[in-house]
């Protein structure tokens, strides 16, 4: 944990006890400023209360003395519709910040590698992360990945800190000075919550906002919208600004052709390896996230050798195109965390003779975005909010059947499946309508094929045994 120091004596309001309102919570007592509490849940706030903190409901009275207000990432402070005590917050003046904010504010070490995008941005963490141990540099890692900013340990100015950040979280660090900002890609998500993609794309860019030289600034070029925020960095003429692409060359910048590690940043195109021969980042959209923190690894200075032995070495991340097990020549891969159609897209685009498991709570625009990857599919098994609507988009182009459970999902399709296909729960939703996260749902695909490994031993011993006889 990192006592917020800079607090001393002050007092702060924070908004929501989860995760990262919990861990503010902590410490910032730790620190020795005074926080109230609050949670619209009942029992959050009793079990605040239980642990000594003081539970104050957001009134103009109560937070006479507030300095800050510490608000959780989830919990709506604009759009679709802001919660009462942002626009309290509002109406006294008071900062709205969030955990990671305290962390940035607190800190005089100047190495901080952030990284933002919709998707890939926990691999590409997780990566950089991997690439900077490996090369021996103190670092921790965490943010929205899951360990909340100040959970992580304190470290001295030669640590750095891997954080990746979401949009929620982004809206609220206006004291994030990145070392390294790292921008992966931007696809339609979170829309609600931003008032639209002008929105959320303007929430993301706050990741560049106040660095300064010397620092470095990661762009992947390949949509859009991450296009011309990289045109306008690049005129704003701060710090360096680095492009990659995927699938052809980029000039100055770093690419990926046919799997091929190019580095071109200094005029000259060098290649670096082949990332088709690292089994954990398969697919064009891990390549983004390898080049990336290629990118990010390089501004750390660590050679160029050991970014490449750490690569080959990256174990891979849970529920993301993980392979669970491989039965009878089918694998299961669980890419639970592929929680919107253009990370599906990621996944489907990676297999052929697939039988996909999708559904769950849609998001906006279904999985109409898929039909080019069709083809692919052998046969898709559908649960959950989104079954009906992903059946009418799947109708007479892909056979379907309306499976409703995980559990009935993963049994058919491995009834069905032949040697060599791949079961890819890869649901382009999100949980919230079965599970408790993609994690658990994650988890509960792992154990479904577990179990079903398991029965095929037990009836493999039994044909041994009537062998025997
Ligand atoms: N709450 C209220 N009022 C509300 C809504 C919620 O009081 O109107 C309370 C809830 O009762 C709960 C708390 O707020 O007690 C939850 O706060 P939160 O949603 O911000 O969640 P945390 O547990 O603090 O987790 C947050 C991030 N969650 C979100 O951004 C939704 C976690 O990212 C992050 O790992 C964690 O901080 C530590 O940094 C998760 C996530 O889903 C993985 N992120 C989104 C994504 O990746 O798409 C952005």
């Amino acid at each position: 944990m990192i006592p917020v120091l800079r607090h001393f004596q002050n007092t702060l309001a924070i908004i929501g006890l989860g995760k990262s309102g919990l861990s503010a919570a902590r410490a910032l007592t730790a620190g020795g400023a005074k926080v109230l509490v609050w949670d619209d849940k009942p029992e959050a706030r009793e079990q605040a209360a239980k642990a000594g903190y003081t539970v104050a409901e957001p009134t103009r009275e109560n937070w006479r003395l507030v300095r800050k207000v510490v608000w959780s990432p989830g919990i709506p402070h604009t759009h679709p519709v802001p919660h009462p005590a942002a626009d309290l917050a509002r109406s006294m003046g008071i900062p709205l910040v969030c955990d990671v904010d305290l962390l940035c504010e607190s800190r005089i070490d100047p190495f901080t590698v952030a990284i933002t995008g919709t998707n890939g941005k926990s691999t590409t963490t997780t990566l950089i992360h991997h690439i900077l141990d490996t090369a021996g540099h103190r670092t921790a890692v965490g943010g929205n990945l899951g360990i909340p900013a100040l959970d992580l340990p304190a470290l001295d100015f030669t640590g750095t800190y891997v954080l990746e950040l979401s949009s929620y979280q982004l809206e609220l660090v206006p004291s994030l000075q990145a070392s390294v900002a790292v921008w992966l890609n931007i696809s339609a998500d979170h829309l609600g919550r931003h008032g639209g993609l002008d929105g959320y794309v303007a929430a993301k860019t706050r990741i560049f906002e106040n660095q300064r030289q010397p620092s470095t600034a990661i762009i992947g070029v390949d949509d859009v919208e991450s296009a011309q925020v990289y045109d306008t960095l690049v005129r704003a003429g701060l710090g360096t600004v680095i492009p990659v692409r995927i699938g052809r060359p980029v000039p100055k910048g770093i690419y990926v052709i046919d799997g091929r590690l190019t580095d071109a940043t200094d005029g000259r195109a060098r290649e670096i390896c082949d990332l088709k021969d690292m089994k954990t980042l398969p697919g064009s959209h891990n390549w983004q996230n390898a080049a990336c923190a290629y990118a990010a690894a390089r501004a750390r200075n660590v050679p160029v050798e050991t970014i490449v032995a750490a690569l080959r070495s990256f174990p891979g991340l849970a529920h993301r195109q993980q392979l669970i097990d491989t039965i009878e020549g089918v694998a299961f891969i669980n890419d639970s965390k592929a929680t919107n159609a253009d990370a599906a897209a990621r996944a489907l685009a990676c297999y052929d003779n697939i039988l996909w498991i999708a559904g769950g709570q849609a998001k906006e625009g279904g999985i109409a975005s898929l039909e080019p990857l069709f083809p692919r599919i052998k046969h898709a098994f559908l649960i959950g909010e989104a079954m009906e609507a992903f059946a009418d988009t799947l109708r007479g182009k892909v056979p379907f059947t309306l499976s409703r459970t995980l559990q009935a999902a993963v049994e058919t399709a491995d009834e069905i499946a032949d040697h060599g296909d791949t079961v890819l729960l890869s649901p382009a939703c999100a949980s919230w309508d079965q599970f408790r996260s993609f994690e658990h749902r994650g988890e509960e695909f792992a154990r479904i094929v577990h179990d079903l490994a398991d029965d095929g031993e037990d009836d493999s011993d039994g044909d041994d045994a009537e062998g025997d006889v």
